[in-house]
């Protein structure tokens, strides 16, 4: 059978056997069509029926989980934890609280996350989870409440040498701190089991920024490739979570400016830049006040104007975006108008925010594109480090986890393009980062045998 048939198929069986996985299907489909050149030079792994064997999870746990309001009312919400790929290490993998969260979402996410941490160069595994509860507009007590019972059933199926998960959207230090403190009192164990822990109790420090961080040098990466940087360019960004904020701090660094950012709620317009100062004030925003929406900001900076209801960023002029907020945020009407503003770097921040006829657009006008599971693997690359220095029992400087995560970042674009080039689609990052990853844990997962 052709592979370009072969592959078609196995999107229909993915398709028919996971009905409703929306996300699910596009993230499997954008990895399967850029493997056709792998597949057609390696005949070992279609007749190991690797990808078959990636588009299904290891395994799934899903579970009740009951807790009371600070009313003493009751409440059930459902609880997920894809273990998706452990070829090349524990499985590693964010936990996502927010309201909107399915199985399919998370069966996306973990499946995204196993081809980034096989690029990081580091031993991880893949793994997602979460929950549909969300963590806006709770109490600290009854975020407590539900973390604790989240860790009665989850405990059991983690541990720093099977599942080590860390934050997402709605899951931040306070959770985490929340979760860990469960872990060790049911386990009787204090071990490394989550990352993005509070620095005095093995967390690492620069975790936070990482993702952010990484995703700027990914983008100055691209834009040194054409001889080029981020000093003088005009860039905006949508979400301001940690992914957003920090993205800013690197932006301003390395001398650029960020002139739009967004949360759920609305949008930004500050034409004179994101300032350091201003920066300080967004973060008391969103980390310590948790305010999700900028009237505050608009107050303090009167220059900053907030957009017009339901406009995105991405209508804002700008050189290079960094989407860091949710999946699919950035639609081909979205794509068309950065373009023609003159838009020409996109550094996914966050797990593809770009839709499919978005990423086709940009590849047509042939700018610097790098999907999420390259751009954004900074996160996941320094939880790989705490993972080393809880093993260790030590804590590096700040400068040296910051030097390795640029390393990191470098190697990661380095082998997208190599890897891109050796397989006739030179230039292209997502062809690169899916057949980088792929190879790697497909070449484990032939050694290991049939597991
Ligand atoms: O999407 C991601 O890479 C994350 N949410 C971070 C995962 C991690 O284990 O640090």
């Amino acid at each position: 059978m052709e592979v370009k048939t072969y592959i078609d198929q196995l999107l229909t069986d993915v398709i028919k056997k996971n009905p409703e996985q929306l996300v699910f299907h596009q993230a499997v489909e954008e990895v399967a069509h850029t493997l056709v050149p792998v597949l057609e030079r390696h005949p070992e792994y279609l007749k190991n029926k690797i990808l078959e064997r990636m588009v299904e999870p290891e395994r799934v746990i899903m579970f009740r989980v009951p807790w009371t309001d600070d009313k003493g009312e009751i409440h059930i919400n459902r609880g997920f934890r894809v273990q998706h790929s452990s070829a090349i290490g524990p499985y590693k993998g964010g936990m996502r609280f927010r309201e909107t969260v399915t199985l399919g979402m998370l069966k996306f996410l973990a499946f995204e996350q196993t081809f980034k941490n096989a690029l990081t160069t580091l031993p991880m595994g893949g793994g997602k989870g979460g929950s549909d509860f969300e963590p806006k507009g709770k109490s600290d007590t009854e975020v407590m409440r539900f973390c604790q019972s989240f860790m009665n059933e989850l405990y059991r199926h983690i541990g720093p040498f099977t599942d080590v998960p860390a934050g997402d959207i709605g899951v931040g230090g306070r959770e985490i701190g929340f979760m860990f403190g469960q872990y060790k009192k049911l386990s009787n164990e204090f071990s490394g089991v989550f990352t993005g822990k509070g620095l005095n109790w093995g967390g690492s420090l620069i975790r936070p920024e990482a993702t952010g961080y990484g995703a700027t040098y990914f983008a100055q990466e691209m834009l040194a490739t054409r001889g080029d940087s981020l000093k003088g360019k005009t860039c905006v960004i949508s979400g301001t979570g940690n992914v957003g904020v920090f993205t800013i701090e690197k932006v301003n660094e390395l001398g650029g400016k960020v002139v739009a950012f967004a949360s759920s709620t609305n949008a930004v317009y500050d034409k004179d830049g994101v300032s350091p100062e201003k920066l300080e004030f967004l973060k008391d925003l969103m980390f310590v006040k948790r305010e999700h929406e900028f009237s505050a900001y608009i107050k303090k900076f009167p220059k900053a104007e907030l957009l017009p209801a339901g406009k995105k960023t991405w209508t804002v002029k700008c050189d290079v975006a960094f989407p860091t907020a949710a999946e699919n945020e950035l639609d081909v009407n979205d794509a068309k108008t950065l373009l023609k503003n003159g838009c020409f770097c996109v550094s996914e921040g966050s797990n593809m925010p770009c839709t499919a006829e978005a990423i086709a657009e940009f590849q047509k006008a042939k700018i610097l594109y790098a999907p999420g599971k390259a751009a954004n693997a900074g996160g996941v690359a320094v939880s790989g480090l705490e993972m080393s220095q809880n093993s260790l029992r030590m804590a590096w400087p700040k400068e040296q986890v910051d030097a390795e995560l640029q390393k990191i970042m470098k190697s990661i674009h380095k082998t997208c393009l190599t890897t891109a080039k050796e397989y006739g689609a030179a230039g292209n990052y997502v062809a690169g980062a899916n057949i980088a990853g792929f190879l790697k844990v497909a070449d484990a997962m032939l050694d290991q045998g049939l597991v």
